[in-house]
């Protein structure tokens, strides 16, 4: 598949490794990185494919003593100390360090191309037994879940139990205070303001717990006739937008620490603090979690006095441009369909619905980590594209 070996030699006074493909392209390998990952068994252990090579073993500034082609799949290196490594063509190819190369493996592994969608979302739809049994569906599910950061899946029962059913199918669901799965229903003196028949404002779950939830499940069992409606925003595209409309309030929302609070009883008694930034950024300042719930918002505000306003004003302008009938999508959710979304991207609300004596309103609700969601789609892509 990756093309043959034309001609390897040392470059660099030693330092890289140069390889001349057959098809006239060119890579160059630092001698250090080709020593530290000699795949020889006494380097490195198959069995879990990790380095058993201690790193107060490496020399850093190492250089290579001999390279020669083994054939045109292989390259073979001496090291000063006799140690030998052989290189196969194809792995050298995955790892080349050109910008070109490394932008194709890093799509590949973690899938960063991201679908922005405002008012006009066409709320991408799987059926849930489909993605329960057929491969290619549950790959299609995470891929969509991934890029967009939501998808609902359709005709499940309208009974407890589909979300564990879920958690199986992609390995396991993230435990909470709030339980293994958790039932969102009006309840006599909620410990949440969910648990009410209240309007929820935009907000992401859980920015208490200092690595929030990844990706959300809401599982609809029974629904109210009259209210209780969802409303969803993509608030990466949203972040985007401030940034351009206010860069003022961009880096306030991006710098401040907001304290949270959480105190109750549920799975077990809590008493959860946590500081998050309301927009989590890289490094190029591109939003990459969002973490803003106004209920679990503390009424302790640990800045100065000075800088409390203009927090305010900066976290109005970005609520405003969610709320903007540009960006929300709503929707209602039927008895047997499931949302699944992504946490960090994705706000979510729901209308209010009138309270009485009986439960109108149920949905059931769980949680589980981008890590464990990114892990099964990568087997899925395996096993569908029958990769290695
Ligand atoms: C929640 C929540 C949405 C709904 O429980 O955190 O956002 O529609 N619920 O009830
Ligand atoms: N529930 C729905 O941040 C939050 O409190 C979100 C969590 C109660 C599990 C709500
Ligand atoms: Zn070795
Ligand atoms: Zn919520």
């Amino acid at each position: 598949r990756s093309p043959g070996i034309q001609k390897v030699e040392a470059s660099d006074e030693g330092h890289f490794v140069r390889v001349e493909w057959e098809d006239g392209s060119e890579s160059r390998y630092p001698c250090v990185w080709l020593r530290d990952n000699c795949q020889c068994p006494h380097c490195f252990l198959h069995s879990a494919r990790a380095r058993k090579l201690l790193f107060e073993d490496l020399d850093v500034n190492i250089v290579v003593k001999e390279v020669t082609l083994a054939d045109r799949n292989k390259i073979s290196i001496t090291w000063p100390d006799e140690h030998t490594s052989e290189y196969e063509a194809e792995w050298l190819k995955k790892r080349c360090f050109s910008e070109e190369a490394r932008a194709e493996m890093r799509e590949d592994l973690f899938l960063p191309e991201l679908q922005y969608w405002g008012s006009n979302l066409q709320l991408p739809q799987v059926p849930f037994e489909e993605v329960m049994f057929n491969d290619e569906s549950a790959y299609s599910w995470l891929c969509t879940l991934k890029k967009v950061g939501i998808v609902l899946l359709t005709g499940a029962a309208a009974r407890q139990g589909e979300l564990i059913k879920l958690g199986h199918r992609i390995g396991f669901l993230r435990l909470t205070f709030y339980g293994p799965t958790w039932q969102v229903q009006d309840k006599a003196d909620a410990n949440n303001v969910a648990y009410t028949t209240g309007k929820l404002c935009f907000h992401t779950d859980y920015p208490v717990l200092q690595h929030p939830p990844g990706v959300q499940f809401l599982h609809c069992i029974k629904q109210t006739a009259v209210g209780g409606e969802s409303e969803v925003v993509d608030g990466f595209n949203v972040c985007n937008k401030l940034q351009k409309q206010n860069p003022h309030a961009y880096q306030i929302l991006s710098s401040t620490a907001v304290d949270y609070t959480d105190v109750g009883v549920d799975y077990c008694d809590f008493a959860m603090q946590c500081k998050q930034r309301i927009i989590d950024v890289d490094c190029r300042g591109q939003a990459v979690r969002i973490n803003y719930n106004n209920a679990t918002r503390d009424t302790v505000f640990d800045i100065p006095a000075e800088k409390v306003r203009p927090f305010y004003a900066a976290l109005k302008e970005f609520d405003d441009l969610l709320n903007s009938s540009e960006h929300k999508f709503i929707y209602k959710m039927k008895p047997g369909d499931i949302v699944t979304f992504d946490n960090w991207r994705v706000l979510h609300g729901r209308q209010s619905y009138p309270s009485g004596t009986e439960v109108t309103r149920h949905l059931e609700g769980a949680y589980a980590d981008w890590d464990m969601v990114m892990s099964r789609l990568r087997l899925l892509r395996k096993r569908v594209l029958k990769r290695d």
